[in-house]
């Protein structure tokens, strides 16, 4: 990978740093290929994470949704969060746009995150869609394959679901709006631990490049990368972005 230092970041007016599941793997948080692990190992994510699949099985789509919340409210920020919540200090604006649903950035201190595929922690009713404040502990700490009953909306009695952007819905157009708008304008874009494989948020680094952004790929395995201004950094998120940082603060 040649061409892209620290340097370009350091110097960077406006960098959108742009994560998938990759950047909270070292919280715990398995990633959504490998959330479906063990008991789920017989379901295609792209199956489960549907409006469908919870017609037809509300307590089973529910119970694996409440199993990932378990663990997202068990887990903590790890280093890749923390060096992006710092990098924030440290160029004059950066946008953090993820296609994750937990809250680990937040909670490691970046604020504003636009959330592509919205958030375990936002319940709403399936019916009326009306909010549904969730417990913040996950009650009797489910197992992977454990069916749950959903809870009933209080207003009528219709089945709250969780607050993320299932496979077939669209994006919150808000938070779409507010990517596609940070993307055109920065000046590099760093993405963190994604496989790009879900449309149409894996076009954000894409439609950077377009716009004469540089874009830095990390990952664990190496990237391919076409034309200029597109580089791969190989490496654990949690060890990468950390000495990004280090080279941005001159250390
Ligand atoms: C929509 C919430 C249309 C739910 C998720 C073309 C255009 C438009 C749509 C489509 C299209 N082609 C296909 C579609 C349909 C579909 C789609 O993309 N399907 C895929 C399967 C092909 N898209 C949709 O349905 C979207 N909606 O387009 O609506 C529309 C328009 C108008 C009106 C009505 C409808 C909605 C997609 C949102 C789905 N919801 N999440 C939930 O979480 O349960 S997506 C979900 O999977 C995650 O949020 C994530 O974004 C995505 C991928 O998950 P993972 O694979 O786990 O994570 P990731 O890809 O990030 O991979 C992990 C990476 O990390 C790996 O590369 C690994 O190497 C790396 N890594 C691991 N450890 C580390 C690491 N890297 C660094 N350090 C480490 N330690
Ligand atoms: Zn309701």
């Amino acid at each position: 990978m040649s061409g892209f230092a620290a340097c370009d970041l350091r110097d960077a007016g406006h960098v959108v740093v742009f994560t998938g599941a990759g950047v909270s793997a070292e919280s715990g948080i398995p990633t959504f290929r490998d959330a479906l692990t063990g008991l789920w190992a017989r379901y295609d994510p792209a199956a489960l994470a549907t409006a469908e699949a919870f017609e037809r099985d509300p307590a089973l789509v529910w119970g694996w949704y409440e199993w990932r919340r378990a663990k997202v409210l068990s887990a903590a920020p790890n280093a890749a969060h923390q060096a992006i919540a710092e990098l924030a200090q440290r160029v004059p604006k950066l946008t953090v746009v993820t296609q994750n649903v937990d809250d680990l950035h937040e909670r490691a201190g970046s604020q504003d995150v636009l959330h592509l595929h919205g958030s375990l922690h936002a319940s709403r009713c399936f019916d009326c869609a009306q909010p549904h404040e969730l417990p913040l502990l996950v009650p009797e700490h489910p197992e992977a394959g454990q069916r749950i009953e959903p809870p009933l909306c209080r207003h009528c009695h219709g089945m709250v679901r969780p607050g993320v952007v299932w496979f077939g819905e669209s994006l919150p157009e808000l938070a779409w709006e507010r990517a596609l708008e940070a993307a055109r304008s920065c000046d590099l874009l760093l993405s963190v631990g994604t496989s790009g494989l879900v449309q149409p948020a894996a076009e954000i680094p894409r439609i950077a490049l377009r716009h004469g952004a540089q874009v830095v790929h990390i990952n664990l395995q190496p990237e391919p990368v076409n034309g200029i201004r597109e580089y791969t950094l190989a490496g654990r998120a949690a060890q990468v972005l950390p000495t990004l940082l280090a080279q941005v603060s001159g250390q």
